[in-house]
């Protein structure tokens, strides 16, 4: 299996991030795409290329132009006003406000485009999510013009958080809605999304809401107790020509092997009932057991079968990294994964 990789997404380094009331190192750091890396390395798994540059185009086709904009020139602007640290927001748009303003200072509009505190946009920010999202299309490449089966983009930061002009969740450009797109723009009719990441992708699900073109699949932990809290429950389905195509599988803390498999088995029939053309795999670790921030029981040998159980789907698949913070175990949870699936 080919692993496209980029050092640029090294650049991203937060200060750190705000949790429970205290400032601590940031759980989305750029150990954890070394620690992938090294599994991968480990498991001799075939080539890992850097990908090519790419416009921002197929980006464009997926974010807002002032959206991307503003992810390019926030730090910049923060550093003109003296600021210390990373940019961060420090107001929301939350209801009791009218949403057709876009402020003209940064602190409005770091508070329009963004949703959570946790989201530092620092010095190397923009390079880094340029380069995942060009990881992941690179891999998008591979599957959608038949030269792949299958193909691992070891994306860092993470992208399912990402709506089409907000950002949040340590995600910024949503990497596995690009490669969708991208896949949708070069001859596939039909796009499934299966995110197996602990939290629920409310990026990627706005972004095909109203389509029928891409399917969004998704388990992950109950919004009732687990983050993103506002979105992720069993009846959002869809809407207009988008209605029956948005599938969520919410399961409570604790949730062990057994059920989550259950609930993915329930995913993957309506996936293949979709009879996609191209399968993205919005591939979050962040299940395991031991995950710091995350509370479902799933152990690494999981993993191998979780892989199996998409490899049987017999589409041409594209695995995006997404969360994953226990990281000593991250890289090798995350290629059981790819090892299941290629040995199924
Ligand atoms: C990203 B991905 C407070 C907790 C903030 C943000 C979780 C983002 C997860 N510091 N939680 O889905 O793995
Ligand atoms: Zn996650």
């Amino acid at each position: 299996m080919k692993t496209y990789y980029s050092r640029k997404q090294l650049e991203h380094n937060a200060a750190g991030e705000f949790n429970r009331g205290a400032f601590v190192q940031a759980f989305e750091r750029p150990d954890r795409a070394l620690s992938v890396l090294a599994a991968v390395e480990a498991a001799h798994f075939g080539a890992i290329e850097a990908p090519t540059e790419f416009s921002l185009d197929p980006i464009l086709r997926i974010h807002d132009a002032a959206f991307v904009k503003f992810l390019q020139t926030a730090y910049a602007e923060w550093k003109a006003m003296d600021r210390p640290g990373d940019a961060l927001p420090m107001m929301w748009n939350a209801r009791v406000f009218r949403e057709d303003k876009i402020p003209e200072s940064l602190d409005g509009r770091l508070g329009y485009y963004s949703f959570d505190i946790s989201s530092a946009i620092a010095a190397g920010t923009w390079d880094a999510v340029k380069a995942a999202a060009d990881v992941a299309l690179a891999g998008a490449v591979d599957i959608s013009s038949g030269r792949e089966k299958v193909a691992f983009s070891l994306c860092r930061p993470p992208g399912h958080h990402a709506a089409s002009d907000c950002y949040g969740g340590y995600c910024y450009l949503n990497n596995a809605a690009i490669a969708a797109q991208y896949c949708r723009d070069h001859g596939a009719n039909r796009v499934a999304i299966l995110d197996v990441d602990f939290h629920h992708g409310n990026g990627t699900q706005q972004i095909f809401y109203s389509r029928s073109d891409v399917l969004f699949a998704s388990l992950h932990g109950d919004p009732k107790t687990e983050y993103p809290y506002f979105l992720g429950y069993a009846d959002e389905k869809g809407k207009g020509e988008g209605e029956g195509f948005n599938h969520n599988y919410p399961l409570p803390r604790g949730t062990d092997w057994d059920a989550w498999n259950a609930a993915l088995t329930a995913a993957s029939k309506v996936v293949d009932t979709y009879k996609p053309d191209a399968l993205i795999v919005s591939l979050g670790v962040d299940t395991y057991k031991n995950d710091p921030i995350s509370s479902f029981k799933l152990d690494t040998q999981h993993y191998a079968l979780m892989g199996q159980a998409i490899a049987k789907l017999g589409k041409p698949t594209l695995f995006v990294m997404e969360g994953g913070y226990a990281i000593g175990e991250l890289g090798t949870n995350a290629v059981n994964v790819l090892k299941g699936f290629e040995n199924a």
